[in-house]
């Protein structure tokens, strides 16, 4: 096992580690209703009319081009691929999930609104309780990379091993058509609904169906749930994940809303991973009790006797894919800056383009009625004499400092700051830990800041330096890229919701840039420099949650 720093432990591995799932009752109701509804009704219809062994079997037997060409080589390739990435996936997913253990249907995550919730702690009422408090530990033999606040390089394995299960996903679908063994899945007639309930009786009321050789095609049930998993789960994770971009929902509002909003998309996403999780143990299952010697050899041969080879390699593909979890764990904690790094090498194609389109500014327009109730504070409060004298006379004494790389460097009070300007707007904010909140920013727009201090050409970033502490220590800074902060909606925000900006939201002035993650939205401002890069900063990974924690440094997703 890693060892951890004192700083870390305290972090990654706190006293309290307890972990329980608690579902409103609303839920349980409906969930006992989806499972139990269709069960009595199996047994039912069995008591009344009793128990039919047909027609179970066999109608994929007759697609257009026939089936019976077994399964060949890339069917049983993808196969291990698909469950080598998945499994990374899900991994990793609920690592980022115990970072922020709240599920919701609104975006605005108000406690005591979520509907499930993986801690069994009330968000206290009396004192500041952040959402990295919140956090819960998990086990690492779990998730990826495990521990406790470990979103950064959660998100990297997890974007890592996206691009191989959609990839894997991608070849898979088009070799089915390619192929014409697509009738396996795709239904061709109505008949497969009835011929599945059929099944599904025969299971629910523990009757085994008779089964078709699976190496030609499958039971109606068996097709019914393999479509389902292939070519609406897998595709609805991939969008729902999409739907937890702030690039994409801020300049796209109506696309999340397909999902219920920001937070309706990150249940849905969740939901997935138990559909995932629930399907596993039904088809491995299923595999083993009908007759586990020629279903491996099916699937890992593509052969349809009952030697062992099948089974013995099967096995020892699970062995290989549980070994890249134990890979997969040392390197997130011993070479974490390559995963990091490997991360952003893939993604900054599709970063790059969409920071230069248009089309992914942000362009929200909610409305002062759309504001949460509640929006979860994060971060550590500045601790310094100078910062607790700044508060005790009201900022009256604070100045900005705008310099580096610029043709006239500024420092101006807040009172200057206020006259200069007041843009506003209502925008959704996204946390890397998957909590979100509508507010009413008001500031100076970056753009008009721009204009003021006029930077050089050879000026590419802009460094937000605080008052405040990184989790770890040090100071709390990030970066931005000039385009990025010359988009619409970037602003040095002193208003939150028309009112002077809560001590706790970042006053006497923070920074909001709408197409990103929270965490480059620096609080508690304290000077604003302009830079060549962001390398020359800090550990030159672009800020100091990069630095220390893994994030990203364009985190646009
Ligand atoms: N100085 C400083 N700024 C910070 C942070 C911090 O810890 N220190 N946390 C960031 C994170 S992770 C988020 S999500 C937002 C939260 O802003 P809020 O507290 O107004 O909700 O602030 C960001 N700015
Ligand atoms: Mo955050």
């Amino acid at each position: 096992m890693f060892v951890f720093d004192e700083a870390h432990r305290k972090v990654h591995v706190p006293e309290d580690r307890r972990l329980v799932a608690i579902l409103r009752r609303r839920y349980i109701i409906w969930i006992l209703i989806f499972v139990a509804v269709p069960i009595a009704l199996a047994w039912l219809q069995v008591f009344l009319f009793g128990s039919h062994s047909a027609p179970v079997a066999g109608i994929t037997a007759s697609g257009p081009n026939g089936v019976g060409r077994g399964f060949p080589v890339w069917i049983r390739w993808t196969h291990f691929a698909n469950l080598f990435f998945l499994f990374l996936i899900m991994r990793s997913g609920i690592s980022i999930l115990m970072d922020h253990p709240r599920l919701y249907w609104n975006n605005n995550c108000t406690p005591g609104s979520d509907w499930l919730r993986f801690t069994p702690i009330d968000v206290p009422k009396d004192r500041m309780w952040t959402a990295k408090d919140d956090a819960r530990y998990i086990s690492p033999l779990i998730a990826l990379p495990g521990y406790r606040h470990t979103p950064g390089m959660g998100r990297s394995w997890h974007f890592v091993t996206d691009y191989g299960f959609i990839l894997v996903g991608i070849i898979y679908v088009a070799m089915l058509f390619v192929s014409g063994q697509w009738p396996r899945l795709v239904p061709t007639s109505w008949a497969i609904i009835p011929y599945a309930w059929q099944t599904f009786v025969q299971y629910a009321t523990l009757h085994f169906p008779t089964e078709p050789n699976g190496f030609y095609a499958y039971n109606a049930l068996q097709q019914l749930s393999y479509f389902g998993v292939v070519f609406i789960m897998a595709p609805a994770s991939v969008l729902t994940g999409i739907a937890m971009s702030p690039a994409i929902d801020n300049a796209f509002p109506w696309y999340p809303r397909i999902f219920g909003g920001r937070q309706g998309a990150r249940s849905i996403h969740f939901l997935l991973l138990c559909g995932y999780f629930a399907f596993t143990i039904v088809h491995v299952s299923l595999v083993f009790s009908t007759g586990a010697l020629r279903n491996f050899n099916h699937i890992v041969l593509g052969t349809d006797d009952t030697r062992s080879l099948g089974l013995i390699l099967g096995c020892a593909g699970l062995v290989i894919v549980f070994v890249s979890w134990i890979i997969a764990y040392v390197v997130a904690w011993k070479y974490p800056r390559f995963i990091q790094r490997l991360h952003r090498l893939l993604i900054f194609p599709l970063e790059r383009w969409m920071r230069s389109s248009a089309r992914f500014d942000p362009a929200e327009r909610y409305t002062r009625d759309d504001v949460s109730p509640y929006f979860w504070a994060n971060g550590k409060m500045p601790v310094s004499d100078e910062w607790k004298r700044l508060v005790a006379d009201d900022f009256r004494a604070y100045r900005l400092r705008v310099s580096g790389c610029v043709g006239t460097p500024i420092d101006l009070s807040l009172a200057e700051i206020r006259s200069l300007a007041h843009d506003q707007h209502v925008s959704l904010h996204h946390c890397i830990q998957g909590w979100s909140g509508i507010a009413q920013w008001g500031g100076i727009s970056m753009q008009r800041l721009i204009a003021l201090v006029k930077p050089w050409p050879s000026a590419r970033v802009v460094e937000f330096i605080s008052y405040g502490e990184g989790t770890f220590g040090g100071v709390y800074y990030d970066t931005q890229r000039i385009e990025d902060v010359m988009k619409p909606e970037c602003l040095l925000a002193y208003e939150m919701n028309d009112a002077a900006l809560p001590l706790a939201h970042g006053a006497p002035l923070r920074l909001r840039v709408e197409n990103q993650l929270g965490f480059k939205m620096v609080k508690w401002i304290r000077e604003i420099r302009f830079v060549e890069s962001e390398k020359l900063l800090g550990q030159g990974h672009g800020g100091v949650n990069e630095d220390q924690e893994y994030f990203d440094l364009l985190p646009y997703i």
